[in-house]
């Protein structure tokens, strides 16, 4: 049976770790058919080497004036107060992407983190207590969706234009990187309540984190609890866990080396996980050790939100800066069109020999109204 083929823009950014030369917003979507296939050709650029080894990080040091006692008074059940401080933000490692660069100097006044990303349990309270209901679970806008298209998109069928969000659905044998609408599907009925579909519940995974979550159901969530999400200069920071150009929270050492450090990809990707970690998809929050700061998850199961806009070009303005709230507007070179803003963290999905998402100095980027299987986020209070 023939049917017609649609070219349906979706807007998120590369699927679980890839650089910026990789987020492609087009997936051709076969109508009717819940898997998408192979839209166009894209540029192979993640990292395939293996992360060198560095010397020993030393100790952050505060710098005078910073924030480094926390405001008394207030209880902060769940969080970890990070002291502020001057550091280097900015890529450490030759993995590291032309948008980590250049590498400068900025100043962050302390604050409270979460310790772990928000969790079902804690997002459930949430829509119990507001009855909010997330972006996944609406039928997309086209009036709204086509603003960040190239003019002259054409609309995708209605029967694309449905709630739904995007869920990891790999082949069973390997294939070539540089197609990731091979490992994507667009599902009907994916949220936060049903991570990978109708079917597919959270029941029994409370202290899991909740996924399936737009920039605005996290900003909503955060300003429900008295919260912010983080700038990106303020989860950077928190990161590197009082450690000096480090790559990752736990120091140098290779996410392929000694203990278990975090929920990734163990394996091939995207055909073979040989589940060293325990993990296929997400973790419980809190499953491995945290970094010196008391921060779990900081590198992989999910990407985190930033409140920032991202900028590919931001860090060559930033030098100097005390709290950088990101740039004024956002671009991302690969989709001008779109809004997108910072994630930061890596997720279940980020493997060596594919990408390094779980490096602390790492970019990523989504628009504002992207849910995926594999993106969260943690929030910050200042006060
Ligand atoms: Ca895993």
């Amino acid at each position: 049976m023939v049917r017609e083929r649609l070219i349906f823009f979706i807007l998120f950014f590369a699927a679980g770790c890839g650089n910026s030369t990789r987020h492609q917003t087009t997936v051709s979507v076969q109508a009717g058919s819940p898997q998408p296939t192979s839209a166009k050709q894209k540029t192979i650029s993640c990292e395939s080497g293996i992360p060198s080894r560095f010397a020993a990080a030393t100790t952050l040091t505060q710098q005078p004036g910073s924030t480094t006692t926390p405001p008394s008074g207030l209880p902060h059940p769940g969080m970890v107060w990070i002291p502020g401080g001057t550091y280097r933000m900015g890529g450490d490692s030759k993995e590291a992407q032309p948008d980590e660069y250049p590498k400068h100097t900025v100043t962050v006044a302390g604050f409270w983190m979460d310790r772990t990303e928000v969790t079902n349990a804690q997002f459930a309270a949430f829509v119990k207590a507001t009855g909010y209901i997330t972006t996944a679970e609406k039928k997309p806008d086209w009036q709204q969706l086509k603003k960040q298209l190239p003019p002259g998109t054409p609309k995708p069928d209605e029967s694309l234009l449905v709630a739904a969000s995007l869920v990891f659905s790999p082949p069973d044998h390997p294939i070539p990187l540089d197609d990731y609408s091979q490992w994507w599907a667009w599902k009907k009925g994916a949220s936060w309540q049903h991570p990978q579909g109708p079917g597919t519940t959270i029941e029994g995974k409370d202290n899991y984190p909740v996924v399936h979550i737009s920039w605005y159901d996290a900003t909503a969530y955060c300003k429900w609890a008295g919260k912010s999400l983080p700038t990106e200069a303020e989860w950077e920071f928190a990161a590197r866990g009082g450690l000096k150009d480090n790559v990752y929270p736990w120091g140098n050492e290779s996410v392929n080396s000694g203990k278990t450090k975090g929920n990734f990809w163990d394996g091939h990707f995207p055909d073979r996980n040989t589940g060293v970690d325990h993990y296929y998809h997400t973790a419980p929050v809190g499953s491995f050790a945290p970094n010196g700061y008391g921060l779990y998850d900081m590198a992989g199961n999910v990407w985190e939100w930033c409140a920032d806009y991202y900028n590919n070009d931001y860090y060559s303005k930033s030098e100097g800066l005390t709290d950088p709230k990101g740039p004024a507007k956002s671009y991302d070179p690969d989709e001008p069109y779109a809004t997108k803003r910072v994630i930061r963290g890596g997720s279940f999905l980020c493997n060596d020999s594919y990408c390094s998402g779980y490096r602390v100095s790492r970019r990523m980027k989504s628009t504002e109204d992207s849910g995926m299987e594999h993106l969260g986020f943690r929030c910050i209070a200042h006060r």
